[in-house]
């Protein structure tokens, strides 16, 4: 075969409404919802190659796992046949990725490299941009993923197929939008979190009492979040993004066994956060499947913020703000 190659670059999300449960595992079909902004100036960079000399999945300078060359290759797998190809083609491909930003440091890493393989997996097959197919193969990769192909502010609607086609995100509104929106992630804890988003949304959806409820809930406030993104109202996005993840914890918590992401340093924080906004000080915070909280406030506050932060326990601090659309490097 002839080698193709594409490289695609893509900025991690943060949900403010969260993906919590699958309702279809093999095609990252999710049971809610979910909104989330971009996140600069982290960024992956990925690069696929077709018929190459040396195949291989190469992620931040290192060989993949078996685990993740695995994921890499379904997805690929995936990409080629929907392209028209046979699926063995995948077995020639080189893949290499690479952020400017620790791996697994719960910045939603996997939500970038995916996107940008998805990206760069299209054009290297010769396919336009078409931002929605991209969503759907980023999605494959990893849910999360599909909301990282656009830039700003995007929505991933559930869908309600079975084959998924209507399950990608659309962009609410860009980056330019809202540029003095702040997300600040705090590490309180450096450990290794001890189950999977992957895992820990899988023991939810199957033993969790408050699942039923966390889907409802879900849904109703991706449509308050969705008016509060548009009227730029920071206060009821907080609102809505902390009782978000307050929810989605309340519903893991609740499994059985219990999955417990929240550590001691984070609820410190999460209380100092509280104080502050009763004197105050805008401020709120989201939470993922892990122990460091991110803070969302404005530009005029940040370093505020900031100090807050450090009084409170973050051993390290990554400012953001709202990231542009994933974009292909021209070779
Ligand atoms: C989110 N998370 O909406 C939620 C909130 C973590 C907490 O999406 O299994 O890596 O690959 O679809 O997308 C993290 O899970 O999971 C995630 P898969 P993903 O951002």
């Amino acid at each position: 075969m002839t080698t193709t190659k594409a490289t695609a670059i893509a900025h991690p999300n943060m949900a403010l409404v969260k993906y919590w449960g699958k309702r279809d595992e093999t095609l990252m079909l999710p049971h809610q919802s979910s909104l989330a902004v971009t996140l600069s100036p982290l960024e992956v960079r990925t690069s696929v190659e077709w018929g190459s000399a040396s195949p291989a999945v190469v992620l931040h300078g290192r060989g993949a796992t078996e685990d993740e060359a695995a994921r890499v290759r379904t997805f690929l797998e995936r990409a080629a046949v929907s392209a028209g190809r046979d699926a063995s083609s995948a077995a020639t491909a080189r893949v290499v990725s690479e952020g400017n930003f620790p791996m697994a440091a719960g910045l939603a890493s996997s939500s970038a490299a995916f996107a940008a393989l998805a990206v760069a997996t299209r054009a290297s097959l010769g396919l336009e941009r078409d931002v929605v197919a991209e969503s759907r193969l980023a999605r494959l990769g990893s849910g999360s993923a599909c909301r990282s192909v656009q830039g700003g502010f995007c929505v991933w609607s559930r869908g309600k197929r079975d084959d998924g086609e209507d399950s990608y995100a659309t962009q609410l509104a860009p980056s330019s939008h809202w540029p003095e929106l702040r997300m600040v992630a705090v590490f309180v804890d450096e450990q290794q979190k001890a189950v999977s988003s992957r895992d820990g949304m899988r023991e939810t959806v199957k033993t969790s009492p408050y699942y039923r409820a966390w889907v409802e809930s879900a849904e109703a406030e991706v449509v308050d979040a969705k008016a509060a993104v548009e009227a730029k109202d920071l206060a009821k996005l907080g609102d809505i993004g902390e009782r978000n993840a307050w929810r989605m914890h309340a519903t893991t918590l609740a499994a059985n066994p219990p999955v417990v992401y929240l550590l001691p340093g984070t609820l410190a924080l999460i209380h100092a956060v509280h104080a502050a906004r009763a004197k105050g000080l805008p401020v709120w915070f989201t939470l993922d499947a892990g122990p460091n909280p991110v803070l969302v406030t404005d530009a005029p506050h940040l370093e505020k913020v900031k100090q807050l932060a450090r009084e409170h326990g973050a051993k390290r601090l990554t400012v953001c703000e709202p990231g542009n659309d994933a974009r292909l490097e021209t070779p």
